[in-house]
């Protein structure tokens, strides 16, 4: 048996089926937009751990800061006895997301932990219980991060009952048939249907779907939803854990529209693959919860916040912005060329360099997820990972480091067209 197929008996032996996994190979090694499995195969790397890697794999100023964490501690727990970094992190936080009003940043570990300590919050500082999120949204894996979920399989089947006072309501999708307008009367059913606009602590939306297919909110949606909450004293909390850093070519989603959020959500990218996750927003809400009321053991662990002082640093430094502008534009380019042969092809979409591309079945209308799932493992068996995402399954979404050197990243478009091709 080959080392890959050794691992995957043992894994199947020794852990649940539960944790879907969708390569046959195991990591060895990786370096910025490569990855070598233990058989020593080389793999480009369209996937970053799920948008954790804009900065790359191991970048090597994230590796030190590490490095040099380390071998000063390695964990306090801030709430028992604090440091700097945690602090001087929480001020470049405050200062970079959108809006000059007071901010505030308590951190957490994981995107989900983000997401219920942001309606943790918004409870708090309202004294509401209710929660609004929307069709095809994904908040993470948590019992209030499921009821949030706005897609049932795989994520919320045989976990329920979920917390209760969490209501969806559909997201605009044009492709789709769902307009702006019949979205916003959807919101506005729901608050005379089924829940008071006074009861409601928080709408929870992403500026770009992530999970659910790169669906990005229309302007004037975002401003309707900001509207509703300045009239119904609702907090709006803008999920960006799959946005954030860089990825759309602004530091965050929200900086492309003209509306603030209360509360944001950050993880993933923000520290380069270690788990760190973080709530910033207005300082009044930050400041609802009673002393001892948010935290956790290993929330703010030193060695990720070091880490994510130093993506910070390469974010600025290597000017990823415009990077993943000028890559999102290469990459939008080859598609609409392979468009025109390709008739699965329906949609291709997204900010800077948060693109994807939608297959329907052109003979049915329906979305082809089948297609995906095709060329996703074409892709995969010439060496390069993708993911899919999608309500139906029909959607891949590139999620490359924006590090990227120029020839790895035109060595992973040639294998995508040729997985297109067939
Ligand atoms: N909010 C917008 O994208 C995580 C999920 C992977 P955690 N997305 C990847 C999987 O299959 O579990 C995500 C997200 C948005 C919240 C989360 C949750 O972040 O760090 O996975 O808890």
């Amino acid at each position: 048996m080959s080392d890959n197929q050794n691992l995957l008996a043992r894994k199947s032996a020794a852990t649940p089926r539960g944790v879907g996994v969708m390569a046959p190979f195991f990591v060895a090694r990786a370096s910025n937009a490569e990855l070598w499995d233990v058989e020593g195969r080389r793999f480009i790397d369209f996937a970053g751990g799920i948008a954790v890697l804009n900065t790359g794999h191991c970048h090597p100023k994230v590796c030190a800061a590490v490095r040099a964490q380390l071998d000063a501690f390695t964990h306090s727990c801030y709430q028992v006895v604090p440091y700097e970094s945690y602090i001087a992190l929480a001020e470049r936080l405050n200062a970079l997301t959108p809006g000059s009003h007071a901010k505030k940043t308590a951190f957490f570990s994981t995107g989900a932990e983000a997401v219920e300590n942001a309606v943790k919050i918004a409870r708090a500082a309202t004294g509401r219980s209710a929660v609004i999120a929307f069709s095809g949204g994904f908040h993470g894996r948590t019992m209030m991060g499921m009821a949030l979920t706005g897609k049932v399989a795989p994520y919320k089947t045989g976990f329920g009952p979920f917390p209760a006072e969490v209501y969806h309501a559909p997201f605009p999708n044009a492709l789709h048939g769902v307009g702006v307008e019949p979205a916003l009367k959807a919101l506005h059913e729901l608050f005379k249907a089924d829940v008071d606009p006074q009861r409601v602590a928080a709408i929870i939306v992403e500026p770009v779907q992530g999970e659910g297919g790169f669906y990005v909110a229309p302007p004037e949606f975002m401003r309707a939803l900001r509207g509703l909450c300045d009239e119904h004293g609702i907090v709006l909390i803008a999920d960006e854990i799959q946005t954030g850093f860089a990825r759309t070519g602004r530091w965050f989603a929200m900086d492309h529209y003209d509306v603030l959020p209360d509360l944001m959500t950050l993880a993933k990218s923000l520290a380069g693959g270690y788990p760190l996750s973080a709530v910033t927003g207005r300082a009044e809400l930050m400041d609802a919860p009673n002393p001892g009321g948010l935290g956790g053991t290993y929330a703010g662990n030193p060695l990720a916040i070091a880490a994510a002082h130093a993506v910070l640093d390469v974010i600025a430094e290597e000017g990823l912005n415009a990077r993943a502008n000028a890559l999102g534009e290469r990459l939008k380019a080859r598609l609409h060329e392979l468009e025109t042969t390709i008739p699965q092809m329906a949609d291709i979409r997204g900010p800077g360099a948060m693109v994807a591309v939608e297959f329907i079945d052109p003979a049915s209308g329906r979305p082809d997820a089948d297609f995906a799932k095709a060329v996703q493992a074409r892709a995969l068996a010439r060496g390069l990972i993708l993911l899919s995402c999608g309500t139906y399954g029909n959607v891949l979404r590139f999620l490359f480091p924006l590090t990227i050197g120029d020839e790895t990243f035109a060595e992973g478009l040639a294998i995508l067209e040729s997985a297109l091709r067939g």
